[in-house]
């Protein structure tokens, strides 16, 4: 009963029509060249770089697009249960190669572009990565994105499409600056779909009515309409023909009366205003990491975002005709983290207000259908909403998360009868002024299952922010999907050379699809040919980056030093200003050295990158002090080669494919307890690098899957945070270590300059309670990174463990988190192209 516009008769000439996409050099040269000549109108005397990416791409995006359909058209046959992942954050980094590698065709373009007179690095390197996403929550997306559609899900990635994506980072004189990153100019990864517009509602009342048998029902009227409008990109499996979609709305003024009335009383400024603010909620990703800032404009966005979807979601099942009950049986819809969790209300309002089904039918398929991810216990980063503030924007959904509220209050009062105070600690609505929502709490009542994303992250949320929830729903409700990196793009892709021995060696590339198999290069760890040329590729890696460094900064690095590395979002609670600190205290002790004891060392280079919150003061003055360590140590001709320091700007994705397969060390070196997960740990490690850090997030399974002798561990258990920061408040001594003494004297005294900004830094250690516990975790970092020089002296035990190491991390691939969310919570099977 699958509907089509075209009539039966008309269907096989159509069908004899229909391309089938290059396969050969030669189709791949004629589609590129027709693209540069008619797409874009270019010639054979015109024909940059940047055309020539154009051309590939297109020439790519016809022949996913082919796929595409097929599978949209498969998925639509099959009709079964799909996946929707609402996630406000995609980090796609770069389409091309990607694409590329994941349809087999990467030989056959490098080839036809050297033909056409280019050099396939410099024309993939042309692209503007896709950043609608802050850091590993967005990546995640994406990484679970790849895996999908590799392993056959039906499934749609649902987000925004911010104009702008995450600010570019400019370093100017040690300081970040932010620039807009206007992506759009030229995106051959969209497409339009001006058919597939949904109007969304804001602001207006909630009328009162009597419906049929005398119930009152209720109507959400008046207020503004915005449109939505779909934008689809297509999600390619890796050696699937499996090709899903992610679907990206954009918001523009509906074209309702309203405005051509104004427009025709010749009140231009004013109608193009209304255009401007129904654009404004689409226009910019918010570049907060971890923060929460209740903004309206953001409430917006996410309203916006989860009307829309759910309207195209319910759209989708009802063209199967099933009962509703049968909802949960079609649709799984997953929410990355608690910013979608108004889908949870609207999805009850449509079933109530529209549907006219009962309250406890319409809930009892919303709690079916949604599960929840979890990703932070940091409390600055919970979502909670001012209810004036919802009132206002959502007035019907504010009714009816205060009756989820009511019912779910009702039935914990006769679970715990009496217990008042656990009724107020659970509520959704948090009695301050003004009252709040509580979006985790709500998501949590709303969903079948609430998952966190690393073993400790779990049993932290289980014990700390959900302990009550627990009690009330027990505890399978709770459960733990440990986060993973999609292999193709952060092996594969990132380091053609590795994957490429390590294919040798396993004969072939299945690994990719089943990272279990690395276990297999266990027994080359001792093989001498094998390590030599292990060696090798990560030396080529660091020279590759050496160069970035180089002509970006102008400093030059010495690959042969021990490269070490922390790339993240900058954030106290990831305490790169920990590892700074060590880095002024190497360079202290290396200035008090002789000659002689200087020649004993292993010369280091210290790498920073990431972005800071445009508003978050201190993070910024963590740049800035990096930076400033830079420039007196680059240039101190005591030190030379034997130590440098460096901040590579505007760390993204399409970076972090140069940086990851270049590193020696990588820190990941968070206070115990605050990172939920880290995802960038894995990749490294998948990379052949060896890590330092703390027992936090997924280092802890790392370190269970590699075995202890192959990471550096230090500093205090998330068990004995609590008491350490009591300490520091309550305690009447604070000492400290005589060697982060030295440190702060030497910083305060102006080293490095700007020592009024710097003197803050120091002072929320000393003076500010070190929530982050820098202090205490000082000695043994610096320890630790001791132990780290002494085992790079020996290669051969260093390479060893490296190679034991990635043999070991096959647990890590976002394909195992697929499975388990797939077979966990969401119950949906694969769907296998024939
Ligand atoms: C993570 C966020 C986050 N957790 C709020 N929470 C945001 C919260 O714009 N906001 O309001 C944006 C991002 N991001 C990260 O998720 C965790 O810190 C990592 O530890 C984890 O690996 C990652 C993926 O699970
Ligand atoms: P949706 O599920 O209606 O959003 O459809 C997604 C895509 O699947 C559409 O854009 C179509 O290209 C394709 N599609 C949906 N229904 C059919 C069908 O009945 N036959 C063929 N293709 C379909």
């Amino acid at each position: 009963n699958v509907e089509s516009s075209i009539p039966e008769p008309q269907r096989d000439a159509w069908k004899k029509h229909t391309k089938k996409g290059f396969t050969t050099k030669d189709e791949f040269e004629d589609e590129t060249v027709r693209h540069i000549e008619t797409t874009l109108a270019r010639s054979l005397f015109n024909c940059d770089e940047l055309a020539a990416y154009s051309g590939t791409a297109l020439a790519f995006r016809d022949r996913l697009i082919v796929e595409w359909n097929k599978t949209q058209q498969r998925q639509t046959f099959a009709d079964q249960k799909r996946v929707y992942y609402l996630s406000l954050e995609f980090l796609m980094g770069r389409a091309l190669d990607n694409a590329m590698l994941n349809v087999g065709l990467k030989d056959v373009a490098k080839d036809g572009l050297k033909d056409l007179g280019f050099r396939i690095e410099d024309v993939i390197s042309q692209e503007h990565d896709a950043a609608l996403g802050n850091g590993g929550l967005g990546r995640l997306a994406a990484c679970f994105l790849d895996s999908l559609a590799t392993m056959n899900y039906p499934a749609w990635g649902y987000a925004l499409r911010y104009r702008y994506g995450i600010f570019k980072q400019q370093i100017i004189d040690g300081y970040q600056v932010e620039i807009p990153d206007y992506w759009l100019d030229f995106n051959p990864w969209e497409f339009p779909r001006h058919d597939v517009t949904v109007e969304i509602q804001f602001y207006g009342w909630v009328r009162k009515y009597q419906g049929e048998n005398g119930k009152t029902k209720a109507s959400w009227e008046g207020g503004e309409i915005v449109e939505a409008v779909a934008y689809d990109a297509p999600i390619p499996g890796y050696k699937t023909a499996t090709t899903n979609n992610l679907r990206l709305w954009s918001s523009k003024a509906a074209s309702g009366e309203f405005d051509f009335q104004k427009f025709n009383n010749g009140e231009y400024e004013s109608s193009v205003g209304d255009q401007q603010r129904a654009e404004t909620i689409s226009a910019v990703l918010y570049p907060n990491d971890n923060l929460d800032r209740g903004k309206e404009l953001r409430l917006k966005q996410q309203y916006f975002w989860c009307a829309a979807s759910l309207y195209d979601i319910v759209r989708r099942f009802k063209k199967s005709e099933k009962a509703w009950s049968a909802f949960p049986d079609m649709v799984a819809i997953q929410l990355n983290d608690t910013h979608p969790t108004l889908a949870i209300v609207e999805l009850q309002r449509i079933l109530i207000d529209i549907e006219a089904l009962e309250w406890d039918e319409a809930w009892t398929i919303v709690t079916n259908t949604f599960g929840y991810t979890n990703h932070t216990v940091m409390p600055e980063a919970l979502e909670k909403w001012s209810v004036p503030l919802m009132q206002n924007l959502l007035p019907r959904h504010l009714q009816i998360i205060y009756d989820i509220n009511m019912n779910f209050l009702q039935m914990v009062e006769r679970k715990f009868p009496k217990d008042r105070e656990m009724l107020s600690r659970v509520s959704i609505i948090e009695e301050s002024q003004p009252k709040m929502v509580r979006m985790a709490y709500l998501a949590t009542i709303g969903s079948h299952k609430v998952n966190g994303v690393a073993e400790l992250h779990s049993d932290l949320i289980r014990t700390t922010v959900f302990r009550d929830f627990v009690s009330i729903y027990g505890p399978d409700k709770f459960t733990n999907v440990t986060n993973g990196i999609t292999p193709r793009r952060w092996l594969h892709q990132a380091n053609p050379r590795l994957s490429e021995l390590i294919a040798s060696k396993l004969g072939g590339y299945e690994f990719l699809t089943d990272l279990t198999l690395l276990n297999k290069l266990e027994q080359f760890a001792d093989d001498k040919e094998f390590k030599k040329e292990w060696q090798e590729i990560k030396y080529a890696n660091k020279v590759r980056l050496a160069q970035h460094i180089g002509n970006t900064t102008g400093i030059s690095v010495n690959p042969k030093a021990l490269f070490d590395i922390q790339v993240k979002r900058i954030h106290e609670y990831k305490r790169q200003q920990l590892n700074i600190l060590g880095v002024i205290h190497r360079y202290l002790t290396i200035k008090a050295m002789s000659p002689e004891e200087r020649k004993k060392l292993a010369p280091r280079v210290s790498i920073f990158g990431g972005k800071a919150a445009p508003g978050y003061w201190m993070a910024k003055t963590v740049i800035h002090l990096v930076c400033s360590v830079g420039e007196v140590v680059n240039h101190d001709k005591d030190i030379g080669d034997l130590l440098k320091v460096i901040y590579i700007e505007d760390y993204n994705v399409s970076k972090a494919e140069i940086i990851t397969p270049a590193s020696d060390i990588s820190e990941h070196i968070s206070t115990a307890g605050t990172e939920a997960s880290g995802t960038s740990n894995m990749k490294f490690v998948l990379n052949g690098g060896l890590i330092i850090g703390t027992c936090d997030g997924a280092n802890i399974e790392i370190t269970r899957e590699i075995g202890e002798s192959n990471i550096f561990l230090f500093g205090n258990l998330a068990e004995d945070v609590e008491d350490l920061r009591h300490a520091h408040t309550y305690g009447n001594s604070f000492t400290l270590d005589p060697d982060l003494s030295r440190v702060f004297t030497a910083i305060r005294s102006g080293t490095f300059g700007d020592a009024a900004r710097f003197n803050a830094l120091c002072n929320s250690i000393v003076d500010h309670g070190d929530y982050y516990l820098v202090s205490d975790d000082f000695s043994s970092y610096v320890k630790t990174q001791e132990l780290v020089d002494e085992a790079y002296k020996d290669q051969e035990e260093w390479v060893a463990k490296c190679i034991q190491s990635v043999s070991r991390m096959g647990f890590f691939s976002s394909d195992r988190c697929i499975q388990e969310y797939a077979d966990m919570i969401w119950n949906v099977e694969p769907l296998v192209p024939q």
